[in-house]
């Protein structure tokens, strides 16, 4: 008799890259989510990580042994960051050739973008790219597969290499998704304390034109913002507590929700004595006041916000239409630390617009930060990508992109952590004024900055009663440079 096993798969960056230049050790949420919708409907999911079995000692070998053991009726291969590119590819083919009557599917957010190209380019093991959020999709391929062995009715979303049936349907009622379990991926986690939170779905309403979220939630099918209500995210936490994890953090367009959706999740998480060790949160610099702050502050033991600050440049901001109040951002980094929540903050280089003036602009505003408490976390340079206002309308922002298609952001697979850190070979644009090099070579000079005015943070908190990790920040700033 057939099994009802469906396989998810977390793919490596690429078999023989020993040091990606992302990290690639996180649990995809999207993954889990599916993993959970499908045993919801009565299928027996497994999951394997592969970069945490090739970190433990596993070989390619023994990754294959194990999908052959598994002896899976589907296996969806996770494609959402780039950096996974090459390597969801060479999973498709290790897994086709040893199991080759099981079809192949792979979905995500990367995936998304490049669905017509992945599917067309790769179909002798590929059998389709689903595209967006693929909850329906996979559960109609794995009933239909259950029942006859084969697809044979349109899917929604799915793009195959004869095309793509329909778009991709969302459910409506988020709060009706089961919540997820980090367990169901295999091995553990490097920090099986530490878990991410899914609050949100559906395009970002703010219009950054260096961001792909403004259109990703469109193309994943989701018509707008959509939050799960504050019960629903108490559920998600208390569930990944039973698994042992204690220490979250919430990047998704939660921020967008402000101090309402912030304190409605605290009070929600009180008075039912949940309580994280930690709950770090994302934020635009304007989205919380002291009010918020001290909501996050209440509901954990420890309270985190990382502000994405990007630029100090007025006229930066203005090209790419970010709001931008320089005096805003200080005040809010002061009001968290208020509040005692630890203010970290993030910052871009290679945007649109960026001359000697804004960079000095930029650091200004990061000295500023610095001395109210605001920790620098790291400097990354833009990732052009596909569908952004950008890529889509180069010369408008006077910029020339060099990724255009899949293979070409296939670099990411291929590059190391020091490659990307210290060459140039994974700036993705340049721009008037920037060369691929001035890009790298400013990344570097921000963070060069960073390190040589840290010593404003360290004498800061050794008056306020707030002990942040600046050393594993110094340690990560520092290690960059070498
Ligand atoms: C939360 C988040 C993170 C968290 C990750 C939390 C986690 N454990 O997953 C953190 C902070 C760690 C993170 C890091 C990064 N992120 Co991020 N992240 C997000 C964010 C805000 C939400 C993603 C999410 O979890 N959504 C909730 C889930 C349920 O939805 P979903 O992911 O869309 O999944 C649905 C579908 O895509 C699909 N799906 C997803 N996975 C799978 C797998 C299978 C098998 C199938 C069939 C379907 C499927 O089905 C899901 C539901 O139906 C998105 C932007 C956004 N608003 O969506 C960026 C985003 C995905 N991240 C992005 C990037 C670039 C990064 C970084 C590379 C940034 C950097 N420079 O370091 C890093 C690297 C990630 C890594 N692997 O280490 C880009 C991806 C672009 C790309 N093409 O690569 C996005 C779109 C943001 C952006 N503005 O550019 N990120």
């Amino acid at each position: 008799m057939q099994n009802d096993r469906v396989l998810f798969i977390q793919p490596p960056t690429s078999f023989n890259q020993t040091s990606p230049c992302l990290d690639d050790k996180q649990f995809g949420l999207g993954l889990l989510a599916n993993a959970a919708w499908l045993e919801a409907h009565g299928f027996e999911v497994h999951g394997l990580h592969v970069p945490l079995a090739l970190h433990y000692g596993f070989e390619e070998e023994d990754v294959k042994a194990f999908i052959l053991k598994e002896d899976p009726i589907v296996i969806a291969i996770g494609l959402n960051w780039v950096h996974f590119s090459s390597g969801a590819l060479e999973v498709a083919r290790l897994v086709k050739a040893a199991l080759p009557r099981v079809p192949v599917y792979i979905g995500g957010q990367h995936a998304t973008m490049f669905a017509e190209e992945i599917a067309s380019a790769n179909a002798p093991y590929v059998d389709g790219v689903i595209k967006g959020e693929a909850e329906h999709a996979l559960l109609s391929i794995c009933q239909q597969v259950a029942l006859s062995g084969k697809v044979t009715e349109d899917v929604p979303g799915l793009v195959t290499n004869r095309g793509e049936s329909v778009a991709p349907h969302v459910l409506e009622e988020m709060d009706d998704l089961p919540v997820y379990r980090y367990s169901v991926l295999k091995p553990r986690s490097l920090r099986p304390d530490a878990g991410a939170i899914s609050t949100t779905r559906g395009a970002c309403p703010f219009k950054c034109a260096w961001c792909v979220e403004p259109v990703i939630g469109r193309l994943q099918g989701r018509r707008k913002l959509m939050f799960h209500s504050a019960r629903r995210i108490a559920d998600q936490v208390a569930a990944l507590m039973s698994e042992g994890i204690t220490r979250f953090t919430i990047q998704d367009n939660f921020f967008v929700g402000g101090n309402v959706k912030l304190i409605e999740l605290s009070e929600e998480l009180v008075r039912r004595d949940i309580r994280p060790a930690h709950l770090n949160i994302f934020a635009h610099p304007e989205s919380y006041g002291y009010e918020g702050y001290a909501a996050l502050a209440a509901c954990c033991e420890l309270a985190s916000v990382d502000f994405g600050v990007e630029t100090g440049s007025y006229d930066v901001a203005r090209i790419n239409n970010r709001h931008l109040d320089r005096e805003e951002v200080v005040l809010s980094i002061s009001e968290a630390v208020q509040a005692k929540v630890e203010p970290f903050t993030w910052w871009m280089v290679g945007l649109p617009g960026e001359s000697e003036a804004a960079l000095r602009d930029t650091e200004q505003l990061i000295l500023e930060t610095m001395k109210v408490g605001g920790i620098p976390r790291w400097v990354s340079p833009m990732i052009l990508f596909p569908h952004t206002p950008i890529h889509e309308d180069p010369t408008r922002f006077g910029v020339e992109p060099r990724f255009k298609d899949f293979e070409d952001y296939s670099k990411f697979s291929r590059a190391t952590l020091a490659e990307a850190v210290l060459f140039s070979d994974t700036i993705t644009h340049r721009s008037t004024g920037s060369s691929y090099e001035d890009i790298c070579n400013a990344s570097q000079r921000l963070r060069k900055f960073i390190a040589q005015n840290l010593q404003f943070v360290e004498e800061f908190y050794e008056t306020c009663g707030m002990q942040p990790d600046l050393k594993s920040v110094k340690g990560r700033i520092l290690q960059s440079f070498f």
